[in-house]
């Protein structure tokens, strides 16, 4: 079944209040800063086109939540949201997506090519599944240097149908490689469901064929994904390898830019916005006894902080001509 067994999600008594309020910030900022790039691109501000994570933000920030800053991150073109779980400013992030020379990647990137390798954000990437063998190579490397750093990769269900998910998944599992494949299954590959591409049950038991472990989770429970990832990540630290995690959760919009998303059954929607997870969190925030008051206070500082990212983007220039021959590499 595809949709969460039940709507409270269990508390985790090791978290503290601190951390939980920290994932909500988090989450909040990401959902609040998508609904400006939807508004910077129905105002013509953005070029190419958008994929917003808007519903899937408890994937992002709970497996984002237990790695380092060392720990490198790659992930798709909808990955605004995973850059700034991993670490990337707001302002830096929308003033790329916007084409400003403040952004991540001096505005020459966009929306598709989020990379902040300060923050261990090593690119958002295009091509469905053509990121899977770079997450290998970064953990390969840091495996090289003796460090203890792992390698998170999150995709989409599309890309388990692709053959660089398979040959990575067999090479990261024949070296013991220190990864994370983190498979956020929003149920649709641009306009098909996943149901129609695939013959198992659960994307998780693909795992099985490459004898790596492989969990199937409620992606829209920000405390089940950072559970699941936090055990990954230790097995991978420990030398174990690799581990696959299906994380089940819904796009709130449509594949891209405007997509009205009319393939999807009627009530589908509908009955996924009462999962959301950034409510879930609050209730459970709310069990734990923490007053309306502040969740409010936490609400209104993420808007205030997102307003001020997108006035602080749409204030830089454009990059300069001559910018245009740096950063090429030839
Ligand atoms: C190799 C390749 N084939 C086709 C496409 C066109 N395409 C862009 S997004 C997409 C759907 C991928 O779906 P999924 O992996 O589930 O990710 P989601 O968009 O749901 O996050 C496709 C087929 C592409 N970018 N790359
Ligand atoms: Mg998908």
């Amino acid at each position: 079944m595809d949709y969460p067994e039940r709507w409270e999600i269990d508390d985790d008594p090791s978290l503290d209040e601190a951390a939980l309020l920290e994932m909500l910030r988090a989450m909040l900022e990401i959902r609040g800063l998508e609904d400006e790039i939807q508004r910077a691109f129905t105002k013509d501000l953005v070029r190419g086109s958008t994929h917003l994570c808007t519903g899937q933000e408890a994937a992002v920030v709970g497996a984002c939540s237990v790695l380092r800053t060392t720990d490198s991150m790659v992930c798709t073109y909808r990955g605004h949201g995973a850059v700034l779980a991993k670490g990337a400013s707001l302002a830096a992030t929308f003033a790329e997506i916007v084409g400003r020379e403040t952004g991540l990647c001096g505005g020459k990137g966009g929306s598709m090519h989020l990379t902040d390798a300060g923050v261990g954000a090593y690119g958002s990437f295009a091509i469905v599944g053509a990121h899977l063998p770079i997450a290998n190579g970064l953990a390969l490397a840091a495996r090289q240097q003796g460090s203890d750093a792992v390698s998170l990769c999150f995709f989409g269900d599309g890309s388990t149908n692709i053959g660089a998910f398979h040959e990575s998944l067999n090479l990261a599992a024949v070296w013991s490689l220190p990864v994370i494949f983190f498979c956020e299954n929003n149920l649709y590959g641009e306009y098909t469901a996943w149901r129609a591409t695939a013959r198992v049950d659960r994307l998780a038991d693909r795992a099985g064929s490459y004898g790596m472990p492989g969990v199937r989770i409620d992606g829209n429970d920000v405390i089940a994904v950072r559970r699941a990832t936090g055990q990954a990540v230790e097995r991978a630290r420990a030398g174990e390898g690799p581990t696959l995690i299906e994380a089940v959760t819904y796009r709130h919009r449509g594949h891209s830019r405007t997509d009205p998303a009319k393939y999807r059954p009627d009530g589908e929607l509908e009955r996924w916005l009462k999962v959301d997870p950034i409510r879930r969190l609050e209730n459970l925030l709310a069990t734990r006894g923490v007053s309306p008051e502040r969740l409010q206070e936490i609400t209104a500082a993420a808007r205030d902080a997102v307003r001020d990212a997108v006035e602080e983007a749409l204030s830089a220039a454009p990059p300069r001509l001559e910018a245009l021959y740096e950063d090429v590499y030839a």
